[in-house]
C-alpha cells in the first residue's frame, strides 16, 4: 500500500528474549549462569564481561570451507540487491542481539556494507548502512565495542595491505581505514582493532621484512594521527596471530606485538586484543598471552573462542570449557578488568550447525561459560588459597636479602661476598604443581 512500509518480519520467530533462569532450568534457550545484573566483586556481570557479537561470523558466515559450499540456512538472505540485503541484515542483527541481551557488537567495514565498484561507491554504501546502524544502536542501547577494516579479502591485498610491496595498495588501505575510523567514530565505537590480515610473508627471499614492518608502523601512526584529528578517543588494539593466511604474520604473539609497538613509539596508543585460538596457534595458552600483556600494561580486549586440539587451524569455535574461561577471567580480574574492551565472540557455529537457532545455542553457551569462569575466578580470589600458595613459593623475596636485591641495593660483588661466606644457597623447596592444580579443582 502506498505510503506505508511493511514491517520487517521477525528473523527468529518463536525465539523469545533469552533470560537468566538459573542452573537448574530445563530450558536450553535460557542462561544458567549469566545473570547480567548479579554483582561479582561489587560490579554487575554485564560490566565485567561486556559481551560482543562478531558481525562477520554471526551474520556473514556461510559455512563454506575449503572443501565445500555454504550450508547456513539464513531465510532472511533473500535480496538480490546487495545494499538492500545489507540493510535487511541490520534488522536481523539487532533482533538477534536484543533477544540475546548483549551490550556490544564488532564489525569489519565490509561485513556491514558491500564493497562497491569504486572506492567512493564503497564509501557511500558504508555511509548508508552506518546511518541505519546508528538508528538501531540508539533505539536498543547496544553499542559498538570496536570497528575494523577488512584489508585481506579483496585481491588487491594479495601481498598484504600496509605491508604490500606496492605503494598504491598501502595508499588504498589508508583510505579504507580512514573511512572505517570515521564510521567507528560516528557510531561512538569504544575501540578500533588492527589485525594483520595478510601482513606477513610466504617467502623471505622475495620479502624486505624491515621495510614492510616499518611501513606497518607508519600506517598505524597515520591512524593514530587521524583519530586525534577527528576527535576519536576510542582505544586502539593490535590483535596477534602467528600464521594463517600467511606462513608468518608480523603480529605473531603478544611479546612480538608489544616489542613492535615500543620500537616504533606506538605504546601509548595501542593495547592488545587477544584471541584464544591465535594464542594456541602461537604455541601459547590464552592465559600466557593475557598474563604477558597484563604484566606489561597492554591488556585491552579479548576475542573469545577456542580451537580444536586435533585440527591445526583457527577453527574459531565457541568457548564452552569452564577451566579455560576461569583461567581467562582470573587473569583479567587480576589486571583490573577489560573496559573499555570486552569479550567479543570471534567464533562461528560449525558448518554442520546450520539452523538459525544454533546461533542462539552457541552464544548462550559461550556467555554461560564466561559467567561461570568469572564467578569461579572471583571465588578463588576471595578465599585467596592460590594467592597464599604463590606467596609462600616466593617468600624468600620478603627476607632481608630478597628485599635488598629487589630494591636494587645489591650488586654482583656484594652477592658474591655473601655467598662466599654462606657457601651454598638455601635448599630448594617443592614447586607443588599438583597441589596448586588440586586446589584449583576444588572450585569446580
Ligand atoms: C582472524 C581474526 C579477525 C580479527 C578481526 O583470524 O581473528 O577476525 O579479529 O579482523
Ligand atoms: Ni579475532
Ligand atoms: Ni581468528
Amino acid at each position: 500500500m502506498a505510503g506505508t512500509s511493511t514491517p520487517t518480519p521477525e528473523a527468529f520467530p518463536g525465539i523469545p528474549k533469552i533470560r537468566f533462569e538459573g542452573p537448574t532450568t530445563k530450558n536450553m534457550l535460557a542462561f544458567r549462569h549469566y545473570n547480567a545484573d548479579a554483582l561479582v566483586e561489587g560490579r554487575p556481570m554485564r560490566d565485567h564481561l561486556r559481551f560482543a557479537v562478531a558481525y562477520w561470523h554471526t551474520f556473514r558466515g556461510t559455512g563454506s570451507d575449503p572443501f565445500g559450499a555454504p550450508t547456513m540456512l539464513r531465510p532472511w538472505e533473500t535480496h538480490g540487491n546487495v545494499l538492500t540485503a545489507a540493510m535487511d541484515r541490520v534488522e536481523v542483527a539487532f533482533e538477534f542481539m536484543e533477544k540475546l541481551g548483549v551490550g556490544f557488537y564488532c564489525f569489519h567495514d565490509r561485513d556491514v556494507a558491500p564493497e562497491g565498484n569504486t572506492l567512493s561507491e564503497s564509501h557511500s554504501h558504508l555511509d548508508a548502512v552506518t546511518e541505519s546502524l546508528k538508528r538501531h544502536q540508539d533505539a536498543s542501547g547496544i553499542q559498538l565495542l570496536w570497528g575494523t577494516a577488512n584489508l585481506f579479502s579483496n585481491p588487491r591485498y594479495v601481498h598484504g595491505a600496509a605491508t604490500s610491496p606496492q605503494a598504491d595498495v598501502f595508499a588504498y588501505a589508508a583510505a579504507q581505514v580512514k573511512k572505517a575510523l570515521d564510521v567507528t567514530h560516528r557510531l561512538g565505537g569504544a575501540g578500533y582493532v588492527f589485525w594483520g590480515g595478510r601482513e606477513g610473508y610466504q617467502c623471505l627471499w622475495n620479502t624486505d621484512m624491515k621495510r614492510e614492518v616499518d611501513h606497518l608502523a607508519k600506517f598505524m601512526h597515520m591512524a593514530v594521527d587521524y583519530a586525534k584529528e577527528i576527535g576519536f578517543t576510542g582505544q586502539f588494539y593490535f590483535e596477534p596471530k602467528p600464521r594463517e593466511p600467511t606462513k608468518h604474520q608480523y603480529d605473531f604473539d603478544c611479546a612480538t606485538c608489544i616489542n613492535f609497538l615500543r620500537t616504533y613509539g606506538l605504546e601509548k596508543h595501542v593495547k592488545m586484543n587477544i584471541e584464544t585460538n591465535h594464542a594456541t596457534l602461537a604455541g601459547h595458552e590464552m592465559q600466557h598471552e593475557l598474563e604477558y600483556a597484563g604484566m606489561q600494561g597492554f591488556l585491552g580486549s579479548i576475542d573469545a573462542n577456542t580451537g580444536d586440539p586435533l585440527v591445526g587451524w583457527d577453527t574459531d569455535q565457541f568457548p564452552t570449557n569452564i577451566y579455560l574461561t576461569t583461567q581467562i577471567m582470573y587473569t583479567i580480574l587480576k589486571y583490573g578488568g577489560l573496559a573499555p574492551g570486552g569479550v567479543n565472540f570471534d567464533a562461528k557455529v560449525r558448518r554442520e550447525s546450520f539452523e538459525p537457532v544454533d546461533l542462539f545455542y552457541a552464544h548462550i553457551g559461550g556467555m554461560d561459560a564466561f559467567a561461570r569462569g568469572l564467578t569461579i575466578a572471583a571465588a578463588m580470589r576471595a578465599d585467596g588459597a592460590i594467592q597464599k600458595l604463590l606467596e609462600e613459593r616466593y617468600a624468600s623475596w620478603s627476607s632481608p636479602l630478597g628485599k635488598r636485591i629487589e630494591s636494587g641495593s645489591e650488586t654482583f660483588r656484594s652477592l658474591e661476598k655473601e655467598m662466599l661466606v654462606k657457601g651454598e644457597a638455601d635448599a630448594c623447596r617443592s614447586g607443588r604443581q599438583e597441589l596448586f592444580e588440586n586446589v584449583i579443582n576444588t572450585y569446580f
